[in-house]
């Protein structure tokens, strides 16, 4: 369920492993194709691409940065991944591009995505034949499957379809928002540019070399009708500012407020149905990893899968979730200190931002700090 990140990557792989998969998704392709959302891949999530062989584009096209720049205080400080890591790094490579990469692949294999479907439901989840029950072009259809992969995200159906009382949910909402801009503007540095100001957090990242991709911190509650472009740029100026550096702006592209929250519910599967990426967690974006996690998801559910049919096995299907959630909450746990060192919270006092000053020099003075950071930045290995 779902041609995101999860159902795709998940998908691809049981391909690769000769297993047969259906993907269904509500949504147009062109819909998921053109929809802004990430753009970092972790090392780990750049390699597996690869040897499943959807990585040619990533190689060519894809920004390869061996660090980020922590700012504040009006100065940059950098993190050196390659010196931090031995040599690993991240790929910048917009999640839209991605997915056209996975779904050529998966139509060259005769991959079969159902796009713009409706009514889509799912039965009998704790029996051996789970199904799934959908409508396409006023015609009714039902799946008889082996196995229900809910990688429907946030918002899809997978989750609540499991009974209330199976299911534990822990979650954090945040009392800020980010407003994300993408402008046609050649990024103003190299790498990314994490700054901590006194109006609040910002973000230089990007797409291309043509190409911003930037955020600022705003109100939780926050309407984009009340950000015109000369605004969103002023800020940006404000909180990204040093001495000697100034950002080039452009024409804005495409502009959006997204909450932020974390969120986890445990346990990630109930009987034939198993639940990856967004359907079972979200995290902040500050530590760009929501789509890295659900990479990483599929790839444990189609080994399980896989080792199901070639061996029997039934051990990985019924570890997946406890094996998951090890890496979800290590993750959950980077990116909320993240997103608790570089906000300005708005129920925060004077002792808070003295504490995130103390942090920010801590990470960029302290080889053992700078270290942790770089190594969940980069990624934690699949395994
Ligand atoms: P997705 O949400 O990507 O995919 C789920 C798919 O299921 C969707 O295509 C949806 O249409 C479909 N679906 C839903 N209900 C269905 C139903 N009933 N039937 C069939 N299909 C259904 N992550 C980062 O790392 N960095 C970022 O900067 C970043 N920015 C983001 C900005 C926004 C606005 C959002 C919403 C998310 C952002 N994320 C970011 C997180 C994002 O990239 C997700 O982590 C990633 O898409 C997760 O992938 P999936 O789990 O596949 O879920
Ligand atoms: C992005 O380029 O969209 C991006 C980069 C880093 C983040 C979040 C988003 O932490």
């Amino acid at each position: 369920m779902g041609a995101g990140p999860a159902g795709l990557v998940l998908s691809h792989l049981l391909y690769l492993h000769g297993i047969e998969s259906i993907v269904v998704e509500s949504r147009s392709r062109e819909y998921v194709e053109e929809r802004v959302r990430a753009g970092v891949l972790e090392q780990g999530t750049v390699d597996l691409l690869a040897q499943m062989g959807v990585g040619e584009r990533i190689k060519k096209e894809g920004l390869v940065h061996y660090g980020i720049e922590l700012r504040f205080g009006g100065r940059g400080h950098r993190i050196d991944f390659q010196d931090l890591t031995r040599g690993k790094g991240i790929t910048i490579y917009a999640q839209q591009e991605l997915l056209k990469d996975l779904n050529n692949a998966r139509m060259a294999t005769g991959g079969s995505v159902c796009f713009e479907v409706e009514d889509v439901s799912i039965h009998e989840i704790d029996s051996s034949r789970p199904k799934i029950r959908y409508r396409k072009d006023g015609a009714s259809f039902e799946l008889d499957c082996d196995f229900i992969a809910g990688c429907d995200g946030f918002h899809g159906i997978c989750r609540p379809s499991i009974p209330a009382a199976v299911l534990t949910e822990f979650e954090r909402v945040y009392p800020f928002a980010w407003l994300g801009i993408l402008a046609d503007a050649p990024p103003s540095s190299k790498e990314l540019v994490y700054s901590y100001h006194e109006r609040g957090f910002a973000l230089l990242s990007m797409r291309t070399a043509q190409t911003s991709r930037l955020y600022l911190q705003c109100k939780v509650d926050d309407e984009i009708e009340l950000w015109d472009d000369e605004r969103i740029w002023k800020e940006l100026q404000t909180r990204l500012a040093t001495d000697e550096w100034k950002l080039t702006e452009g024409r804005i592209l495409q502009k959006g407020v997204t909450g932020m929250r974390s969120f986890v519910v445990e346990p990630m599967q109930c009987g034939r149905l198993f639940l990856a990426g967004d359907s079972a967690h979200i995290v902040p974006p500050t530590g760009a990893k929501g789509l890295n996690l659900a990479v990483a998801d599929a790839w444990r559910l189609a080994s399980a899968i896989e080792n199901f049919y070639a061996q029997g096995r039934r051990d990985l299907l019924d570890g997946y979730s406890n094996a998951c959630l090890r890496r979800v909450w290590r993750v959950q746990r980077f990116s909320w200190w993240m997103t608790s060192m570089l906000h300005r919270s708005p129920d925060g006092n004077s002792f808070d931002q003295r504490r995130q000053v103390a942090e920010l020099e801590y990470v960029t003075s302290s080889r053992a700090a700078a270290e942790s950071l770089a190594e969940n930045y980069v990624g934690l290995p699949l395994e």
